[in-house]
Formats: structure tokens, sequence, C-alpha cells
């Protein structure tokens, strides 16, 4: 069913554009575009048949903005996410005074040694919401929601970057910074 179509069509999207490209003989340029064609060409070739027409609807709906279209419509990308090396072109922000952080209660007493660390993704991933940091803690077990004292990190020097999709990024979060919600 339709639905089903659209999600699975976005997790593939997913793996494409930010972790394995060569699966569908893709590499990505600059700033992790790729040419529509060559996405909708590559990934037919792997075996999943995309129609523009699906694939417009794909990153129209998508719950979190996780594909965009270049002004021209002829390239597409992830907005976030990657594990890839690629350069998005993310200029440094002022964040927020505070971002949060989910996670699973598991891992807490790791991330209260070590800081939180960005693991095989380019950065740590932050919100600026609390409910979106409780879906995100949940997908890895019981959510755990911390709160990142951003502003005064990034006024101690820790550069900070906010996705097109509206998720901060930043190279890792000293423990100095973290406290429970
Ligand atoms: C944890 C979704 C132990 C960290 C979301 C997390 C996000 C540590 C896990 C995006 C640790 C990594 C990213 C430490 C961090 N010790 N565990 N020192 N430091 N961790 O999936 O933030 O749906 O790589 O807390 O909206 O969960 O993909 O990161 O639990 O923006 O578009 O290690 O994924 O977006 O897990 O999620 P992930 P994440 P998409």
């Amino acid at each position: 069913e339709q639905s089903k179509r659209i999600v699975s069509t976005s997790k593939f999207l997913s793996l494409v554009l930010r972790h394995e490209p060569g699966r569908a003989g893709l590499t990505l340029g600059e700033g992790g575009w790729v040419a529509v064609a060559d996405l909708l060409a590559g990934c037919e070739r792997a075996g999943k048949r995309i129609g523009p027409a699906l694939l417009r609807e794909v990153v129209a709906s998508n719950d979190k903005q996780r594909f965009a279209f270049s002004d021209d419509g002829l390239r597409i990308r992830a907005n976030q996410g990657h594990s890839v090396d690629v350069d998005l072109g993310l200029v440094p922000q002022v964040p927020p005074d505070r971002l949060y952080h989910g996670t699973a209660s598991r891992f807490l007493k790791s991330i209260l040694a070590q800081g939180l660390l960005r693991g095989s993704r380019h950065h740590v991933h932050l919100t600026e919401k609390q409910d979106v940091a409780v879906s995100v803690g949940t997908r890895h077990g019981v959510p755990v929601v911390l709160v990142v004292d951003a502003l005064r990190m990034q006024r101690d020097g820790h550069a900070f970057y906010r996705s097109d999709n509206g998720v901060w990024l930043t190279d890792r979060v000293g423990v100095e910074y973290l406290a429970q919600l």
C-alpha cells in the first residue's frame, strides 16, 4: 500500500544519500548533492524502482524533511545524518540557550563518563524540542532526555551548526555541559 511504499522508499534513500551511495553506483558530490536522474537510474539498477512522482512525494511528505531538492529541482540530498565523508557546507550558528538530546537509559552511564560522542555520524544530533528528543531516545530503548548547555558551550568556543531541517549539530558534548532533564 502507498504509505508503506513511501516509508520503504524513504529508508532506501536514507541509506543511499547518507551512508552507502555505492549501493546505487553513486558518489555524493559537494554538499552531499546528487543528480536526481542519476539517483533514479542508480536505484533502478540496484533493484529499487522509484519514479519521479514517488520521489517528489517522499521528499514532500517526509516527517522530518530528511531530503531536499536543489532550487532548480535537478539535484537532491539528505539534509543531515550522513556517515559518509561529505561537507554539507554548514555555517556555524549561535544556538539557543538549551538544546536537548534523546538517548536510552542504558547509555547514560557511559555518556555521563565520556560525554556525548558522534559515533558513526558526523556530529552529535541535538534538538530544540523535548518531545522530539523523547522519540529519538525511544528508538534506542527506554528514553532519557539530556539537556545541553548549548549557549555556554558555544561561548566556550565549540561550534554549532543547524541543518536545513532544523537539527542542531556539534562535534561532541563534554560532561560539564550535560544535565538530565
Ligand atoms: C548514544 C534521527 C554511549 C546517543 C534523529 C545515541 C537524529 C552514546 C546513540 C538522528 C555516547 C547514537 C541521530 C556515549 C552518544 N556512550 N552512548 N559516550 N554518546 N551515545 O542513531 O542522536 O530519523 O547515531 O545518545 O532525529 O539517536 O535518521 O544518533 O543514542 O537527528 O532522520 O549513541 O537520527 O534522525 O545513535 O539520532 P544515532 P541519534 P533520522
